[in-house]
């Protein structure tokens, strides 16, 4: 750890303040290139303690920049995990105010909910498909709180991978019943096809962004417990929304997931 305990409290109640206000902010290594990566899950993990002191509800974990799509998009190269709170959650075909919000993109995302609890180092694709319960579709809303969209891995980790809100719907399968791999994703933007991929696009198998996260967790001492619901990550590029878009993902096999924005 490069910053001291007090900095990383400022830092958290920096940038959780900018999400609840929806005000964007200069990316945090500007300030601190010397931060390292213990550093910047210390600063999620303060807001995530700092949710949880309000008495939200932590109810998901989330893989980001798991496809080869989003790491080009944002210029770099390896996961990140961060976490979803219960006021993030929006049924399916809700309205989203995003006067709450930044500058919101909208990704489509494979879901697993898991049945055992799964723990690294050594967590693989094997051991997550024994462990998964069932599948499901979602929508995730991410909302950057650095000005335009613009950040390095340590600052987006510390920003709670800009999760935002989210949306999960659809039909839920079990596994067995899906290939995960050759799951065919559509998103379309206001009647038109805006991006499209199969499952394969997250790490080469999203069972795979899910080991990630048990290795990652096991690394610090802790592990997926079962009854977890993950998003895996972004399966194409995220798409930028206003006011006014209705957003349909089909998943192939797990039915539509739908929302609009307000
Ligand atoms: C970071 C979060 C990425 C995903 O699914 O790839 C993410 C970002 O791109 O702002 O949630
Ligand atoms: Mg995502």
């Amino acid at each position: 750890m490069a910053l001291d305990k007090n900095t990383i409290l400022g830092l958290a109640e920096h940038l959780e303040t900018a999400e609840l206000q929806a005000h964007d902010v200069t990316k945090i290594t500007d300030e601190y290139p010397d931060m390292d990566w213990a550093d910047a899950y210390a600063i999620q993990d303060e807001i995530r303690r700092r949710k949880e002191a309000r008495g939200q509800k932590t109810v998901g974990l989330k893989c980001g920049l798991t496809s080869f799509a989003k790491m080009k998009q944002m210029g770099v190269d390896v996961p990140v995990f961060g976490f979803v709170s219960d006021y993030m959650s929006r049924p399916e075909g809700a309205a989203i105010a995003v006067k709450e919000l930044i500058h919101p993109k909208v990704e489509a995302e494979i879901c697993v909910v898991t049945k055992a609890p799964l723990r690294g180092p050594g967590c693989h694709v094997g051991a997550v498909m024994a462990a998964i319960d069932f599948v499901l579709p979602g929508v995730e809303v991410i909302d950057s709180r650095y000005r335009d969209f613009k950040f390095d891995l340590k600052s987006v980790i510390a920003d709670n991978t800009s999760a935002s809100r989210f949306v999960v719907g659809g039909r839920a399968r079990n596994v067995e019943d899906v290939d995960l791999r050759t799951l065919g994703v559509v998103m379309e933007k206001n009647g038109k096809i805006v991006a499209m991929a199969a499952g394969a696009a997250v790490l080469g198998h999203p069972a795979a962004a899910v080991a990630a996260l048990a290795n990652h967790l096991g690394a610090r001492g802790q592990e997926i417990p079962a009854g977890s619901f993950i998003m895996t990550g972004g399966v194409t590029e995220a798409i930028a929304v206003q006011a006014g878009d209705h957003i349909a993902v089909r998943f192939q096999d797990l039915g539509t997931v739908s929302l609009r924005f307000a």
